[in-house]
Formats: C-alpha cells, sequence, structure tokens
C-alpha cells in the first residue's frame, strides 16, 4: 500500500498545500491555529471491529463482495491496509468467539509486525456457539439458572486471558439479556444478577484494565433490557467498582435522546469509559458513523473537548456494512470522526462561553457553526500525511486495486465471521 499512498499524495500534494493554506488562514481570523489542530487529529486513532471487515447483512439477506478475510490474520491484513491509508486506526478491537485466536501470543506478534494493537475485548453471551451445553435464550448474566451464568462469567473470564497476552486494555460487555413478554421475569432480579456477574468478572480483570459495560435499549429483548440506558449502565458502573465505565454506542438510544448531553453527563461523573462509533436514522442501524446526523458528532466532540483535552476513553468502530466495500466504509467512518475531532477544535471557546455568560444563544449558536461549517478537509488530510498515510485515502484504496487482490487470493466466496 505504501507506494500507492505515495504516489497519490505525490499527484495530490500541491492542490492540498493551497487548500491547507487556506483553511489555515480562516482559522487564524478566530484565534485557531491550525499546527495544534493537526496535532491534536494527528494523535488520535480509533478501533477498527474485527466483525465489520466483511459484510454485514439483515435477516433479509446478505450481499458480499468477495475477498473477505478468512481468518482473524487475515482481518488484521486489512486493518493494516485501511490504516497505512487513514493513520488512524493503530488498533483493532476483537469480539470473541467470532475471533478467537488459537495462539494469542503469535497473533499479537503478527498484528505487531503491521503496526497494529489490541483495543477492548468484547465478549459475547448472546449466540449460542456450534456445540455449546448451554443455552443463552433466556439470557446469560441475568439468567435464572446458576448454571448458566457461571458460564456466561467463565466466557469473560476466557475473553479476559485472551485479551491479556493480546496486550489488551479492557472488557467491553454487551448483554443481550432482557425479556420479550411482561411478567416474564423480575426486572429487579435479573438487575441484581447482572451486576453479581459484572462483579465477579471484574474481580478476574487485571488491575490496569477497565470494565466496559454498554447500553442499548432494546433488541433483542423487546420487552425490556436489563442494561437499556445509560442511568442502567452508570449505576452498574458505580456498583462495580473505580475501573468499571460506560460505552456510549451511538446507536443504542431512543429517538430524539440528546447523546452529547449523555457523553457530557458521563464524562463528568468520571464514567465514560468510550465509544462505538456508527450512525442511525430508526435504531441500531450500524451506518456509516457522521454519513447521517454529522453535527451530533460534531456536538458529542465539543462536549469531549469541554474540559480542555480530548479525553483518554476508548475510541472504536462498530457498525455494519451492507452494501459498501468494509474497508472503504471504515475509510468513510474514520474521516467523518477525524473531521468532527477537527471541527470542535475549530471553536472559539471563548467566543463561546462569552456568548454563553450574556446569555446570547443566536451567538453562541454562531460560534458553534462557523466551526461545523469551516472546511477541514485540509487539516485532516494533512494530520494523515504526517502519519504518513493518504491524502485522499478512498481515492488511494481504488487506485491500489487491494480488494481485486484480495478476491483472487482469498476467493469470491470468501466469508468473513462476524456480524
Ligand atoms: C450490540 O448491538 C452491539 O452494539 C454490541 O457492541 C455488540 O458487541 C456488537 O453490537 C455486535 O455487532
Ligand atoms: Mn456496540
Amino acid at each position: 500500500m505504501r507506494e500507492h499512498v505515495d504516489a497519490s499524495n505525490e499527484r495530490l500534494r500541491a492542490w492540498h498545500e493551497a487548500d491547507l493554506e487556506h483553511t489555515s488562514a480562516q482559522l487564524v481570523r478566530h484565534g485557531i491555529d491550525a499546527g495544534e489542530v493537526i496535532d491534536v487529529v494527528a494523535r488520535f486513532s480509533v478501533a477498527a471491529p474485527s466483525w465489520a471487515l466483511g459484510t454485514g447483512g439483515t435477516r433479509f439477506g446478505r450481499f458480499p463482495g468477495g475477498g473477505e478475510p478468512r481468518t482473524t490474520e487475515e482481518k488484521i491484513d486489512d486493518i493494516a491496509a485501511l490504516n497505512a491509508l487513514t493513520g488512524a486506526n493503530r488498533s483493532v478491537s476483537l469480539h470473541i468467539p467470532w475471533d478467537d485466536p488459537s495462539d494469542p501470543t503469535a497473533l499479537r506478534a503478527f498484528a505487531a509486525e503491521r503496526q497494529i494493537a489490541f483495543d477492548c475485548m468484547n465478549s459475547n453471551t448472546f449466540q449460542d456457539q456450534p456445540g455449546a451445553d448451554v443455552s443463552y435464550k433466556f439470557g446469560s448474566l441475568a439468567h435464572t439458572d446458576p448454571g448458566m451464568r457461571k458460564a456466561a462469567i467463565e466466557h469473560n473470564r476466557y475473553v479476559i486471558e485472551v485479551g491479556r497476552a493480546l496486550g489488551s486494555r479492557g472488557l467491553v460487555v454487551w448483554l443481550a439479556d432482557g425479556t420479550n413478554h411482561p411478567g416474564q421475569a423480575s426486572l429487579r432480579g435479573q438487575y441484581e444478577r447482572v451486576l453479581e456477574g459484572l462483579q465477579d468478572i471484574y474481580a478476574s480483570m487485571p488491575q490496569d484494565w477497565t470494565l466496559y459495560t454498554e447500553h442499548k435499549p432494546y433488541e433483542p429483548a423487546f420487552y425490556s433490557s436489563v442494561v437499556a440506558d445509560w442511568g442502567t449502565s452508570l449505576m452498574l458502573a458505580h456498583a462495580i467498582g473505580e475501573r468499571a465505565a460506560c460505552i456510549v454506542d451511538l446507536g443504542h438510544h431512543l429517538p430524539n435522546t440528546n447523546v452529547e448531553q449523555v457523553v457530557s453527563r458521563l464524562l463528568m461523573a468520571g464514567r465514560l469509559g468510550g465509544f462505538h462509533f456508527n450512525d442511525s436514522v430508526y435504531g441500531d442501524d450500524d451506518l456509516t458513523t457522521g454519513s447521517v446526523t454529522p453535527y451530533r458528532l460534531f456536538l458529542i466532540f465539543c462536549e469531549l473537548l469541554e474540559p480542555g483535552t480530548l479525553p483518554d476513553v476508548a475510541y472504536m468502530i462498530d457498525q455494519s456494512h451492507n452494501l459498501k466495500d468494509p474497508i472503504e466504509d471504515l475509510i468513510g467512518a474514520t474521516d467523518n470522526i477525524q473531521m468532527a475531532l477537527a471541527q470542535a477544535l475549530c471553536v472559539d471557546r471563548d467566543a463561546l462561553q462569552d456568548a454563553q455568560e450574556r446569555n446570547d444563544p443566536a451567538g453562541a449558536e454562531a460560534v458553534l457553526q462557523r466551526a461545523f461549517r469551516t472546511d477541514v478537509r485540509p487539516l485532516v488530510a494533512e494530520a494523515r500525511r504526517r502519519n504518513g498515510a493518504a491524502i485522499d485515502p478512498l481515492d488511494t484504496f481504488r487506485a491500489s486495486g487491494y480488494r481485486a487482490a484480495k478476491i483472487a487470493e482469498r476467493g469470491e466466496d470468501a466469508t468473513a465471521t462476524g456480524l
């Protein structure tokens, strides 16, 4: 990929430099230093999900494009190609057992050779595994049967062990536990059992790890989910211990929820664990991050930056690529995330605070809009270039012929594990 990046950057260099100069000059007028924005964006990285290197689908079908990675190693190859283009996907988030390495130490070395690290681990107690002698039909950590709860805890312990060998920093627990029918289970009892299970898992974690609880209002449980909202997630984090925090998956909120305010509250409580980035219109649609609601993404980054610096939380993508080439979708998502960060860094904080103090909503909104409407694309492109990546990653990816080469190598029918 290196030679494609260099060739493409050389072709775009003069245009890019002119664009960069223009944007930088615009920002100076509002007291923003383009160099500082570029520095922060260049340092930023978002983990790619191991489960989204293949084509997703729905219960109505799946339409793969060919050349999907067949093994975890091939997924890491794809992420290394993605990172060569974006310079901002320096880690992978693994989902077990979809990506259960037989030799984690060897996998760690394989990934390190490609400059890819392991971000958070994700456990899976929502799908029955072939040959398993337990079933999650009626729940995992919330199950009424202590044997089932024990099996779910054991699975999480196993994921921790694998993650430890990989050099991961934490475990994300998303539970499908809930009910489909009123009265099916005690809402209180389910919560208590989940808390007890998470406390058990927490006790097995390395001291420097974080346990992340991820909430979701519905699906697959359609009457009640145990960890339905950020309030429950925060209650759990508080009850579990200091190193427990909440993951905000952007698609896991009921319509009209002010997600940026949720982010602000969790940050204030010291319990913002990080993100599963995606976008949505209706529910947990898992669309390309920033493709539908880029302003919301910008406002989220504004909240993250309010204390002054970007918090060191887990930034991860969680998407399903139903139509697009998965790598192209991840390129787009990463670019949109970086742009939202860059736009938020372009907010004239003093002017905003001043307008807020003077109770001037129109003035305050104008400050935000000015930053949001700034064409930050040259700043993000420059951050990529400084990281040795592509000024135009999508175009470079297409010109590289990567997918065609993978179709030839892996086959038209190669299928990746995951959703
Ligand atoms: C559940 O919808 C979720 O957001 C969780 O993070 C799972 O781990 C992931 O999706 C599976 O695709
Ligand atoms: Mn998620």
